[in-house]
């Protein structure tokens, strides 16, 4: 077992999900349900149990509950989301978390997504977008140093969110999109640049062992697969339309993060 992750089910409201850079098209309900399905097997064939939370069917984004907590080594961060209608989410997955992991919160005086704060290694990015402030990073950075983390302020443009830009493909290996976020701030680490053609590919979650990654980035995976991963693609553009990849959909608590509790 390589530890918890904790999901939820696609809401019936999707189809009111805040979009920010994509233009609305309607989601299929059931196809986006039978997709996360999808991604609810995979976590659970690569090792890892799934905590998959009951439908909220109020709150239209819930299925993307990454963006409502940052999982370090021995401590949960509940953030405060930078959408209004998106800070209602918190609440269950703080719960479910506390079984889990010690929790902090980020204040209602800052914001910050989880989709923005890319932990790679002992080095934590956190990115500048519509939904997270220096606020937000600072307190986060407070949180995070007595566990011997470092925490980065980096700018990111043209996207939702920092991991919307770049992830990581495991502790020394960063998939990037360069047009979105400069490869610079990220010295240290071997990168994989997405295919021009994708550039909406940099979204990976590591499961450890394989590489969980959307099926719509085919010339992106064989660059992933040419530097030596194995990578379990799966369907995800109907999540997509609301605006949503891989990563977003769930919180993954290695076993080893769990020590402390
Ligand atoms: C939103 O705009 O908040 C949702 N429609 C999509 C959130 C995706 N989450 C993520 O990238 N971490």
């Amino acid at each position: 077992m390589r530890g918890v992750a904790i999901a939820r089910e696609v809401s019936r409201s999707i189809r009111d999900c805040q979009l920010t850079h994509l233009a609305r098209h309607p989601i299929d309900l059931e196809r986006a349900r039978r997709q996360h399905i999808g991604y609810i097997t995979a976590l659970t064939e690569s090792g890892w149990e799934v905590l998959n939370l009951p439908e909220e069917p109020e709150l239209p984004d819930s299925v993307f509950v990454e963006d409502t907590a940052v999982v370090l080594d021995g401590l949960a961060v509940l953030t405060h989301p930078g959408s209004e209608s998106r800070r209602p989410e918190v609440k269950s997955i703080a719960i479910a978390l506390s079984t889990l992991l010690p929790v902090a919160s980020i204040s209602s005086s800052a914001i910050l997504d989880g989709g923005d704060v890319l932990v790679a290694g002992r080095r934590v990015f956190v990115g500048m977008s519509s939904r997270s402030n220096h606020a937000g990073a600072s307190e986060l950075a407070e949180l995070a140093k007595p566990l011997g983390y470092e925490v980065e302020v980096v700018t990111v443009t043209s996207c939702l969110h920092l991991k919307s830009a770049v992830t990581a493909i495991d502790s020394d290996t960063l998939l990037i999109n360069p047009k979105w976020v400069s490869p610079n701030l990220f010295e240290g680490y071997k990168h994989v640049e997405v295919h021009p053609d994708e550039p909406d590919g940099a979204n990976c979650v590591d499961l450890g062992g394989t590489v969980l990654y959307g099926d719509a980035y085919p010339k992106t995976k064989r660059r992933i697969q040419a530097a030596g991963f194995d990578v379990t693609a799966i369907a995800m553009d109907e999540l997509a339309k609301a605006e949503g990849a891989a990563t977003c959909c769930s919180l993954l608590i290695p076993i080893s993060f769990r020590s402390l509790v």
